[in-house]
């Protein structure tokens, strides 16, 4: 029966999980202004629901108290604080210093620090001297720094370093024409500007070249090609119910969270078993993303982003459009988020959630029977995020059949400088006249908090391995599989194996499928690359997490962030590197599983002007969860003669 997810809504009540309220960062932001004196100098880098933990959902003692976290600094001393602040009677209950971190980025900064940079004399001159001087067309881009690539003279400040682009017209693509060699030095917390770094050797003397960057169909000459209407209908409506943030599709139930950071948040995912209800897991996200260029010019060699840690997947997510972004019966939700004065901000339709066709999911040809087939449907819970000129799209993705894909799309308008001719740089593609794209990496740090079947979980390597020729095995055919618990963290960091085609099985530690076997999902990679890089270089010390494929930990709720809470101007990985350490035990325990996925983007010719997705991604599999096909009851379609 189609469910009408507007009157479920209205019937739904507050969840402890449900993100922060625009009522409430109203009233977090004025409590800690009140109470801790905060000034019109601080900054909100971050106001968040303080999630509650296992123990305390489990307890259902979270209704009880519900409260925020926030991370804000004082521009005047750059001095930054951790607090908490109950909403049950607006208090602050805990109010840390933060010695020497810097919070994340802020997207006011980015806005303010443009128009600073655009305004600005000495930029307004170096341009000049260069044959730029409408303004209006000059964008400027503010990145964060790593800790070891910052002057000395600056240390302690909160420093950014810009690239500035010209468009070629009015609407022009911002990020088509790089000034190469120009880039000013920014104090953040003044928002001024300390220096112009001008290197016109990096451009040619000949002038910069003529690129063809523009991707608007009005600016390019072309015809548009013709395609025939394609429509996704649902007359009788779709097969999901929301109610609240609480969603259920087939046999699936979860909640969708949503913070300024993880953007997406899946929580509570479980399997309804023949009417148990059946957990997975606690909470899905991306931790954290990692982009280092790899290319050692003036231009790029402070270029590794942290997307997550530094700017945020929440605070850079964009509105979704019906039938652009998202084809079919859609339900979007909004999420609610904050600027740095601790206004709220509101984007609008954040997270689109629909149902698609997805080929066939099984099928059979009997010659007695004929065809028995059956068409896959899935549930897509998805949000799109623009970081400057790239943007990655996530998709979450739930079968019929116990699957769960989690796939990224990578688009945008790639990073490029021009060199002078003759001097084209080995580390990037040509893609233009005198123009390259330096290549890089995307690592994505998926935070995976399984519960399979409950909480006592123990992770097995598994491997499959050819037997040798002997009296058994006369052809060399067997092949076995081989399974390995990882008892400690330090054995808990995998890599990925092609030789062995290695997976990773999560099982349940308590309890037996029909079968006798313990229930397990399987978490099967996709998108696995070595990080390709010195281990003595600054991006690889400020994120060794990239070093592995997978990493496993004990459930700490404190536990967040894999290269540590602040990476901004960060010199070391703070996070999993420093917890796991301890080598603690990860065997029959409640696990947190950290897979390290992205793109190893060689760029190429075709990616310009604007990229046509790249994708990635990695599945999570049902290993003997069920005991057999748990997909037997999907209905076949009704067929139209032909
Ligand atoms: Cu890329």
């Amino acid at each position: 029966m189609a469910n009408r997810p507007e009157q479920q809504d209205a019937a739904a009540g507050a969840h402890p999980l449900d993100p922060l309220t625009a009522d409430e960062i109203r009233r977090v932001a004025a409590t800690l202004r009140q109470e801790k004196g905060l000034n019109d100098g601080w900054r909100f880098a971050s106001i968040e629901l303080a999630e509650p933990t296992k123990d305390e959902l489990a307890a259902r003692r979270a209704e009880l108290s519900r409260s925020a976290r926030v991370v804000c600094w004082n521009t005047a001393d750059g001095q930054a604080y951790r607090a908490a602040v109950s909403l049950v009677d607006d208090q602050v209950t805990r109010w840390e210093y933060l010695p020497g971190q810097q919070p994340n980025m802020t997207v006011d900064e980015w806005h303010d620090c443009d128009h600073m940079l655009r305004h600005h004399p000495q930029v307004i001159r170096a341009l000049a001297r260069r044959g730029v001087t409408d303004m209006s067309r000059v964008l400027t881009d503010v990145w964060a720094y790593g800790a070891a690539l910052v002057p000395a003279r600056y240390r302690g400040l909160r420093l950014g370093w810009s690239d500035v682009w010209e468009r070629g017209s009015t609407d022009g693509n911002p990020y088509a024409h790089h000034i190469t060699g120009l880039h000013p030095i920014v104090d953040l917390n003044r928002m001024t500007l300390l220096e112009i770094e001008d290197s016109p050797e990096a451009e040619d003397s000949a002038g910069r070249p003529e690129v063809m960057g523009e991707y608007l169909p009005k600016l390019i000459p072309m015809q548009l090609r013709e395609v025939s209407p394609l429509q996704v209908t649902q007359p009788e409506g779709v097969s999901f119910a929301l109610f609240g943030r609480l969603l259920r599709w087939q046999s699936w139930e979860l909640r969708i969270g949503f913070n300024y950071r993880e953007g997406l948040v899946l929580h509570t995912v479980g399997f309804n078993d023949g009417g148990r209800l059946r957990p997975i897991a606690h909470r899905l996200s991306f931790a954290e993303m990692i982009v280092p260029y790899r290319d050692a010019t003036v231009d790029h060699y402070r270029r590794t982003a942290f997307d997550i840690g530094e700017w945020g997947l929440g605070f850079m997510t964009t509105s979704l459009e019906l039938g652009c972004d998202c084809l079919g019966e859609i339900r979007y939700l909004d999420a609610v988020l904050h600027d740095s004065r601790g206004e709220p901000r509101i984007i609008r339709n954040a997270i689109c959630i629909h149902e698609e066709d997805d080929g066939i999911l099984w099928k059979h040809v009997d010659e007695r029977v004929g065809s028995e087939v059956r068409r896959s449907r899935r549930l897509v819970i998805s949000f799109h995020v623009t970081v400057a000129n790239y943007e990655y799209l996530v998709y979450w993705r739930f079968y019929q059949d116990g699957n769960i894909e989690c796939e990224v799309r990578a688009t945008g308008i790639m990073v490029t400088s021009s060199f002078p001719a003759g001097s084209q740089p080995a580390t990037g593609a040509l893609v233009d006249e005198r123009t390259y794209a330096p290549y890089h990496q995307h690592f994505i740090v998926a935070r995976l908090d399984l519960d399979i079947d409950g909480q006592p979980n123990t992770v097995y390597a598994s491997e499959s391995q050819p037997l040798p020729v002997s009296n058994a095995n006369p052809h060399g055919l067997a092949l076995v599989t081989r399974e390995t618990a990882l008892r400690t963290e330090s054995q808990g960091r995998q890599d990925y194996d092609w030789g062995s085609q290695r997976s990773w099985r999560v099982a349940a530690t308590r309890s037996r499928n029909g079968l006798g076997l313990a229930p397990a999902y399987k978490l099967v990679p996709g998108g696995s690359f070595p990080p390709l890089i010195d281990a003595s270089s600054p991006a690889f010390q400020r994120a060794e997490v990239i070093g592995h494929t997978l990493w496993v930990t004990p459930y700490q709720p404190e536990e967040r962030w894999p290269c540590g809470e602040f990476p901004n101007m960060s010199a070391a990985d703070y996070g999993l590197p420093a917890w796991t350490a301890r080598d603690r035990p990860i065997e029959d325990t409640d696990v947190v599983l950290w897979h390290v996925f992205g793109l190893h983007h060689i760029t190429r010719p075709e990616d310009w002007p604007i990229m046509p997705v790249d994708r990635t991604s990695f599945w999570l599999k049902p290993w003997g969860f069920f005991d057999r096909n748990p997909a037997l009851d999907v209905p076949p379609s009704p067929h139209h003669g032909g």
